[in-house]
């Protein structure tokens, strides 16, 4: 009788877990950062992020052993003037796709350890609220790529 209790025990375990498990699923992609004109300290990342998952995904904070931070961007007009404001956290819904573009949110990257040149490939790594890290692989763009606002990211 001891024992038919333990598998009824297990048996809800079992039952219970699958709610417990719902949970955001961050995919990367288009992660690219232009070269910075020389003498500039102060670099921008872009690249789409899509919650695949079906519960909400909260981004915290980035991280890259490259910059001295990376924090999360985005560009205001505010009466005629652009602006940049953080943004404490991001949250993506079930299914949604953010882009980070030119003219909108973007990564700040400040202060690079090392020059960064076109061709480099520079990990950043972004803290989520359920405490998932996620790794995402940027490519550095050369100047002649990054003119203009609408330009598209080829590969
Ligand atoms: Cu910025």
């Amino acid at each position: 009788m001891k024992n038919l209790h333990r598998l009824f025990a297990t048996l809800i375990l079992f039952v219970a877990a699958p709610c417990a498990l719902a949970a955001g699923q961050l995919g990367v992609s288009n992660a690219w950062i232009p070269q910075a004109p020389p003498g500039v300290d102060m670099l921008a990342g872009y690249l789409t992020l899509k919650n695949s998952g079906d519960a909400p995904v909260s981004i915290l904070a980035a991280q890259s052993d490259r910059f001295l931070t990376v924090t999360v961007h985005q560009t205001v007009i505010e009466n005629g003037v652009s602006r940049m404001r953080e943004l404490n956290h991001l949250e993506i819904a079930p299914g949604e796709e953010v882009k980070f573009a030119p003219g909108g949110l973007h990564l700040m990257l400040m202060q690079p350890r090392r020059e960064v040149l076109p061709g480099d490939r520079i990990e950043i790594t972004f803290l989520l609220s359920d405490g998932q890290r996620v790794p995402a692989i940027f490519d550095v763009q050369g100047q002649d790529a990054t003119d203009g606002a609408t330009h598209e990211h080829h590969h």
